[in-house]
């Protein structure tokens, strides 16, 4: 025996659950590799040699503390006793797994045992950990969560946000790191120079612990102390577990750059082999109880396995497939007030903002600079004084922690928003956006009660970096809602729906805007629904479909041309009001799509085609589109003018009409 367990006390029942517990993954995986040989399952990454951390560390929580394991955790699953069949039936694409035969392997998260599954990207799960244990923290909950990162994956920007974040809000996340040599092919030498991990705690005031991660006592016992002490006196720690990966990355790519060596030396160190010699020496269990519990694992992984390949293949229905995108919406809407008071689109949002705090008291403000500073555009002016610092929050200088955490206080039980400084900080969050917001209820049932305002657009004279139109980006991406509006009344309206709906909205508000018109707005609450556009001037020649900052050109050049024009102003881009575009155009005959991003991959093409597959034999001229310059925003101001389709609109107009 080469590990050294006799330095931990364990009753002997703890050590034969514990072991019972570390050999079924084992027996699992070996089942599974010859499963893979016979070509019965497709993929398969090993974790042999590394269930002493998986397991380890999940017998040592509570079965309501959220874990978020990676690709090499099934003893996570295991000894959360997710049923083997379901799990089964996951990795084979069938409907009893838990993604509907969407998502493969370990990505998946079933809440009713506290798992959140990784996305293929890694290190994008330890910022939901952060919101995670925001809410249970909020809630005063004395939970932990415990999120895994192999080594290789900390060298990814969102290991460092999110220990940098949960280190700033005191949260009670173990961060789990399974050191195990390679990434992929790559040794440790070529991912990172520091000599271990727990070198990094310092660089985020955190404290930071090393365990010999294939001795399942050693694992046990920290994650247990640190837990307790975690519940009491919430805050980050890092854990490095010291393990080794004895088979390849997955199962089919080998691992002829590993000397031999190594693995020799490692497989001296096996978890299972060394624990089971130390329990039997213990006389916790005898060679013929082994036998026993063998034989009883075999039974159920077959029983299992029979079950999950019995399953019939899922038939595809298109209709399911679309509808799972979204999360059910039922929109109740509340009608505006008769009283009215003067409001800019930023007082608006303001009002906006502060009925909705008051509303839902789990909502909770992410942001930089927008709590005492009020944020760079006063958006979020007032509402610490009324709401507290724990729910209108300052964030760190990062993007993408603070979209995962939104996502981890959702799937928490708390409604989040976020605010981008500015709609082009966007890319920073990207990834959380479209791979974790956008995706999770399609993939595995979870909803993602998410806001990320996004202030946005150009004519400001200020750069490439913060004048960006990028809806574009998002409307592209199923599961997202992309709202727009270009006034103070729907500002408000489309707001507090976008606070209701349950599914993730990217909600645009042109920086131009905020603050250069005023109107008579409904006082109180009242909502505006998706999808249905706001036809703002209506006339007979020309129907002119637009959005945001581009309504108000379009309508002072209809009046100053006095044309007799429908102007559609769409409000929301997804849910797209096609209804209303065609019917205006079936009218009118002649038709520009106008907005302010550029013109290449814009929603503009994506309107046009729709006008064309639906609306063609009403037509007396090709769809026009105008939209700005193929280029970046310019800084100067008649550069930026240039840019902007506002100075080529009349003359598009022009043509149009007399085409
Ligand atoms: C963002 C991203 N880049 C690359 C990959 C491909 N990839 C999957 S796992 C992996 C290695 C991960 O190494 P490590 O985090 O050490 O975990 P281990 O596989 O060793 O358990 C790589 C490069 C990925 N999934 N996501």
């Amino acid at each position: 025996m080469s590990l050294n367990y006799r330095a931990f006390e364990y009753p002997k029942e703890q050590l034969l659950d514990l072991y019972k517990a570390i050999l079924k993954p084992r027996m699992i995986e070996e089942k599974m590799l010859i499963l893979l040989r016979q070509g019965k399952i497709s993929k398969w990454f090993s974790g042999i040699g590394q269930e002493a951390i998986a397991v380890g560390a999940t017998m040592a929580l509570e079965s309501d503390d959220f874990i978020l394991p990676m690709h090499r955790n099934l003893g996570v699953f295991t000894a959360r006793n997710v049923p083997l069949n379901r799990l089964f039936a996951q990795f084979q694409g069938k409907m009893s797994g838990f993604t509907k035969g969407r998502d493969r392997s370990f990505h998946f998260g079933a809440t009713d045992f506290h798992i959140v599954g990784m996305i293929s990207h890694l290190g994008s799960q330890l910022g939901v950990a952060d919101g995670i244990a925001l809410g249970s923290k909020l809630k005063k909950e004395e939970k932990v969560t415990l999120a895994f990162s192999g080594d290789g994956g900390t060298s990814q920007g969102d290991f460092h946000e999110a220990l940098n974040v949960a280190a700033v809000w005191d949260l009670p996340v173990i961060f789990l790191i399974e050191n195990n040599g390679y990434g992929l092919s790559t040794p440790s030498s070529e991912q990172f120079r520091c000599k271990q991990f727990i070198d990094k705690g310092i660089g985020y005031g955190m404290e930071a612990h090393q365990v010999d991660g294939n001795n399942i006592l050693e694992v046990h016992q920290k994650v247990q102390e640190l837990a307790k002490s975690v519940r009491k006196n919430p805050r980050p720690i890092l854990l490095e577990c010291i393990t080794f990966r004895m088979r390849g990355h997955e199962e089919a790519s080998g691992t002829k750059y590993v000397p031999q060596s190594l693995i020799d030396e490692w497989e001296q160190k096996d978890p299972l082999v060394n624990f089971e010699g130390y329990v039997v020496d213990k006389k916790v269990v005898t060679e013929a109880g082994i036998e026993e519990i063998r034989a009883t694992y075999t039974e159920e992984i077959n029983e299992a396995l029979d079950l999950a390949f019995s399953e019939e293949e899922i038939q595809a229905d298109t209709e399911v497939e679309l509808k799972d995108v979204y999360a059910d919406f039922d929109f109740k809407e509340v009608s505006p007030q008769s009283s009215k008071r003067e409001m800019r689109v930023i007082d608006a949002i303001v009002d906006a903002l502060d009925l909705v705090m008051e509303k839902h008291d789990k909502l909770v403000l992410m942001g930089q600079d927008i709590a005492e500073y009020g944020g760079v555009f006063k958006a979020t002016e007032g509402l610490i004084e009324k709401y507290g610092k724990h729910r209108v929050r300052n964030t760190p200088l990062c993007e993408a922690a603070i979209v995962g955490a939104a996502l981890g206080l959702s799937i928490n039980g708390h409604k989040a928003m976020m605010e981008m400084q500015f709609a082009d900080f966007v890319t920073e969050g990207f990834n959380q956006i479209v791979n974790n917001l956008a995706k999770s209820h399609w993939r595995w049932g979870q909803n993602a009660d998410v806001v990320v305002r996004m202030p946005t657009g150009a004519g400001v004279g200020a750069g490439p970096y913060h004048s960006q139109s990028n809806e574009a980006w998002f409307t592209h991406v199923p599961g997202l809602k992309v709202v727009y509006p270009s006034n103070a009344a729907d500002a408000k309206g489309l707001l507090l729906t976008a606070f209701e709906d349950p599914n993730p909205v990217m909600f645009f508000e042109h920086k131009a805007l905020y603050r250069s018109t005023k109107e008579a707005v409904a006082e109180g609450y009242y909502n505006l629904p998706f999808g249905k556009a706001n036809l703002v001037m209506e006339g007979e020649d020309l129907s002119i479909i637009t959005y945001g900052m581009a309504v108000h050109w379009a309508k002072e050049l209809v009046q100053e041309m006095k044309l007799s024009a429908d102007v559609v102003d769409l409000r929301t881009l997804v849910p797209l009001d096609w209804e209303s575009i065609y019917a205006s155009v079936k009218k009118c005959s002649r038709v520009l799509v106008l907005h302010e991003d550029t013109l290449f991959g814009g929603i503009g093409g994506e309107i046009a085609a729709g006008i064309n597959e639906h609306c063609f034999e009403y037509l007396d001229a090709p769809v026009k589109r105008l939209a700005s310059l193929d280029t970046a925003v310019p800084f100067n101001k008649n550069l930026e003018n240039n840019f902007l389709p506002k100075q080529r609109l009349k003359e598009v107009i022009e043509e149009l009409l007399s085409y």
